[in-house]
């Protein structure tokens, strides 16, 4: 059979987006992914996600948002599906603290809607959460949440509409570089004249056989659910998704309302133990919830400070948090997306669209300095 024009590994939502776009602008793709879908055990499961604007000083990651912000509604619109709910996005700390400072000026330079409040405005507005006084509270008013469930769906329904194949419960076993690639699966093997790998957290396992080492720390996230005593009062209607860097000492903290769970709100800390993606729920992760326990007391007076679920999923970390957008250095052919750092989902349909920029060898719609592979290192041995 005639080779696809692109396979992409990964069905999380980095690969998805990638496929869609491919499969959109035209390109025969097949997307594998090892476990059946839908599932939970990689970075892109569960209902909930928090998007914004507010990027304290990444300019560049501002203004990608600016152009994910409407490709989600493009996305919606296709499917059906309701995927954005504005809240609204509280970053807080002290005034001059870097994410702080960095977010106003930002946010300011790309006339981006916002307002920033003190601790006695905060009260007067929120009640329901009690910092220090002399906190400041910037509001991104584009920030909310993003049905996580329901845009994996909206992807895989739409690749499919624009001709693209998805084989789950496929792991890929090798790949041969080359002119045309060959991809051996437990299932079956394919050729094809590109490919992507968008494999999350498992990317520190397979870029190695491919000569790349890059400094990606895997680490399991513990997301945690907290009962309100008021049921409703931290309700999406009154009450933003939240973001505090550095929370905890060196450990940001975020927050969504409580939408997914009626009467739970979701607060988590932006760390965990590292692990070994296929091992993720034995890691030891007592401390985080000793750590969140403490932080839910001390700011979140409306709610029982233990909490009433606990899920995992897991970050794959960049120092720098940038994420690898690059072709491979020898196989020109192979597009890495890698290391979203945590902060991935959000921006997925620009990714998507970078990643396919890539495949496609179009013009490349951002400057991609900042995700180049050889950042870290010049001289890659392979
Ligand atoms: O990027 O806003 C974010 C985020 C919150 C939690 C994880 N990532």
């Amino acid at each position: 059979t005639e080779p696809y024009e692109c396979i992409v590994v990964g069905a999380g939502v980095e690969g998805s987006a990638t496929a869609y776009y491919l499969a959109k602008s035209g390109c025969r793709t097949l997307l594998l992914e090892q476990f059946p879908l839908p599932h939970s055990r990689g970075s892109s499961h569960g209902q909930s996600r928090i998007t914004r604007k507010a990027y304290g000083d990444y300019d560049h990651f501002t203004l990608m948002m600016k152009e994910a912000f409407p490709m989600w509604e493009t996305l919606e619109k296709e499917s059906g599906l309701t995927i954005y709910k504005q809240t609204g996005m509280l970053a807080m700390g002290l005034p001059d603290h870097s994410f702080m400072s960095g977010t106003r000026r930002c946010l300011k330079k790309h006339n981006i809607p916002y307002e920033e409040i003190d601790a006695k405005e905060m009260h007067r507005k929120y009640p329901m959460v009690s910092f220090p006084e002399n906190f400041k509270f910037i509001i991104d008013f584009s920030g909310g949440i993003l049905r996580a469930d329901k845009a994996l769906q909206a992807y895989h329904s739409q690749f499919k509409r624009y001709g693209g194949a998805v084989h789950d419960g496929e792991p890929v076993t090798n790949i041969y570089p080359g002119d045309v690639i060959t991809v051996r699966t437990t299932k079956a093997e394919y050729k094809t004249k590109k490919l992507v790998l968008a494999v999350g957290a498992w990317a520190s396992k397979i870029l190695p056989n491919l000569g790349l080492n890059l400094p990606l720390q895997v680490v399991r996230i513990s997301v945690l659910y907290w009962r309100e005593k008021h049921p409703g009062e931290y309700s999406a209607a009154k009450f933003p998704v939240f973001y505090q860097e550095n929370g905890c000492g060196k450990y940001s903290v975020y927050g969504l309302p409580s939408e997914e769970y009626p009467g739970l709100v979701k607060i988590c800390l932006h760390w965990g133990p590292e692990v070994d993606p296929d091992l993720r729920d034995k890691a030891d992760d007592k401390w985080v919830t000793e750590t969140m326990c403490k932080y839910v007391s001390d700011y979140f007076p409306g709610l029982v400070p233990m909490p009433a679920v606990s899920e995992s999923c897991m970050y794959t970390w960049v120092p720098g948090e940038n994420f690898f957008l690059d072709c491979h250095p020898v196989w020109k052919n192979i597009v890495i997306g890698a290391g979203f750092s945590g902060h991935g989902f959000k921006l997925a349909p620009v990714v998507g669209k970078v990643l396919g920029e890539l495949a496609m060898e179009r013009n490349l719609s951002y400057d991609m300095t900042p995700f180049k592979i050889d950042r870290f290192s010049p001289k890659h041995k392979l």
